[in-house]
């Protein structure tokens, strides 16, 4: 963990921290700063963008010649407008994917959009979609592949060096930058070599040259792959991942842990649910009419954002340049139904009492809106019972709670439970919750409802208990598929 984190953890201990959990100690690892900051963006777009878009393929071979990448209207004011409207945080592009066509005029390659015919030469993707997302208010990140089917040096020590210019190049030049995403895809150069990467030095390269930038891959060291390409996050799902022994690419931890994490991982990495809004990564005119529903990006967000996971969707820009119509449509229909997701919350300033031994304790912080405040039981209780009484019988189908995480990610399983005439009863019970764990059931009615800590590592630190009146999506499907 860097530095910068333990002084965040203690920063904000005392900031969550308001009344007796000042005497329970956070259990690290814990995330950074930068970690804790990513944790709240929750939803933003990939883009995946290049020679691919024209020339109809996945994965380019490199040799395709640079004048394909011709976009007639490129926009990246577009690309921003929509994703501002659909409540996303930022773009991470695929400033070079595996073809090694740089999307700017680097002085390290030459396969770039200087040697495109767009804009004579004379354009960069990167300039204009940095200067857009500083525009909007969005936060802006990268994608370099360091598979490169393209360069001469690929396959020699010679081309970690050429990758470390050319990150320090776009730090230089584009950034800041919110989060790098590094790829595992590794075959073989246009030498028939296959590299071997320095990673290590790659990321001592971005501590020194960017230090608040984020750094994603199969694992971490900041975020993680979540293990497949649909956008699910593991049902239960631990922001800790033991990486000794493990790498990038075919040497990465199994697909199922990186799902679900290690309860006892030595290393705070959340997971991130990267999922295309199309079958493709890349634009394809044929996919136009496969286009994910609003419906289904909302099954997708609870799978991913409502298991304590982010949202990485990649929304592919056409030939044009453009965000294709079909893909704002449903970005904007998958926008509204969140905003009905959560609407009025019906746990907001309700009298909220932990149960003990039969006794009321107040629990200041649990449901006041804010959740960089927190609420604990007595140091040591490890279980608790959280009564809310929802000053009436109310009908509800979701419960979203989230944990104070700068204090370590402890609780191991929860159950929630309504008053009947007949007694109490159970509608819902998940595993882990960390930043973030929506939970939906069957609509039920009641006007007390019982939250129980069943299981945690230590004392829980709970920061937020909401309860929405939502639309019931269903219950999730077992396997990874949607
Ligand atoms: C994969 C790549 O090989 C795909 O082309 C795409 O970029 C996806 C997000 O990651 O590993």
């Amino acid at each position: 963990m860097r530095v910068i984190g333990i002084i965040a953890f203690i920063a904000s201990w005392f900031a969550c921290a308001t009344g007796q959990e000042r005497s329970i100690p956070p259990i690290p690892p814990l995330p950074s700063i930068e970690q804790r900051a990513w944790h709240e963006l929750e939803f933003y777009l990939f883009m995946h963008f290049g020679p691919n878009t024209f020339t109809d393929v996945e994965w380019g071979k490199g040799t395709e010649s640079e004048k394909v990448f011709n976009p007639s209207q490129l926009d990246c004011r577009q690309w921003c407008r929509i994703t501002k409207a659909a409540g996303a945080k930022g773009i991470i592009i695929t400033a070079k994917h595996h073809d090694g066509f740089c999307l700017w005029p680097s002085k390290y390659s030459s396969h770039t959009v200087r040697e495109s015919g767009w804009k004579d030469g004379k354009g960069d993707v990167l300039k204009e979609l940095s200067a857009a997302c500083r525009e909007y208010g969005l936060k802006f990140g990268v994608y370099i592949s360091p598979w490169d089917r393209n360069h001469p040096a690929y396959g020699t020590p010679e081309y970690n060096d050429v990758y470390i210019n050319t990150m320090k190049e776009v730090f230089a030049n584009y950034g800041p930058l919110f989060e790098l995403w590094w790829d595992g895809a590794n075959g073989e150069g246009p030498n028939g070599k296959k590299q071997i990467y320095d990673f290590k030095k790659f990321e001592n390269v971005v501590r020194e040259f960017s230090p608040h930038t984020v750094v994603f891959s199969d694992i971490g060291p900041d975020i993680r792959w979540v293990g497949n390409e649909d956008g699910v996050a593991g049902e239960t799902n631990w922001n800790l991942l033991d990486t000794a022994g493990f790498g990038r690419g075919a040497t990465s931890p199994p697909t199922d842990t990186l799902n679900r994490g290690n309860e006892n991982g030595a290393n705070w990495i959340p997971a991130e649910c990267d999922v295309s809004i199309r079958p493709g990564w890349f634009y394809h005119a044929g996919q136009d009419t496969l286009v994910k529903t609003p419906e289904q990006l909302m099954r997708l967000y609870l799978l991913s954002v409502g298991r304590g996971s982010s949202l990485l969707l990649n929304v592919p820009p056409d030939t044009r340049g453009l965000i294709h119509e079909q893909d704002s449509a449903a970005l904007m229909g998958f926008k509204k139904l969140r905003d009905k997701l959560v609407p009025r919350n019906l746990a907001l300033g309700v009298k909220a009492v932990a149960i003990d031994n039969g006794k009321e304790i107040e629990t200041p912080n649990l449901n006041d809106g804010d959740s960089r405040t927190c609420w604990a039981p007595e140091p040591g209780k490890n279980i608790c019972t959280i009564e809310l009484d929802l000053g009436g019988e109310k009908s509800f189908t979701t419960i979203q709670l989230q944990e104070g995480i700068e204090f370590g990610q402890r609780i191991k399983s929860f159950s929630l439970e309504v008053e009947q005439k007949a007694g109490w009863k159970r509608v819902a019970s998940g595993t882990t919750i960390g930043y973030k764990r929506i939970l939906q059931f069957p609509k039920a009615t009641a006007q007390k409802i019982r939250l129980n800590i069943l299981s945690s590592k230590a004392t829980p630190m709970l920061s937020e208990i909401a309860i929405f009146s939502s639309h019931y999506y269903g219950d999730p499907p077992k396997g990874h598929r949607p």
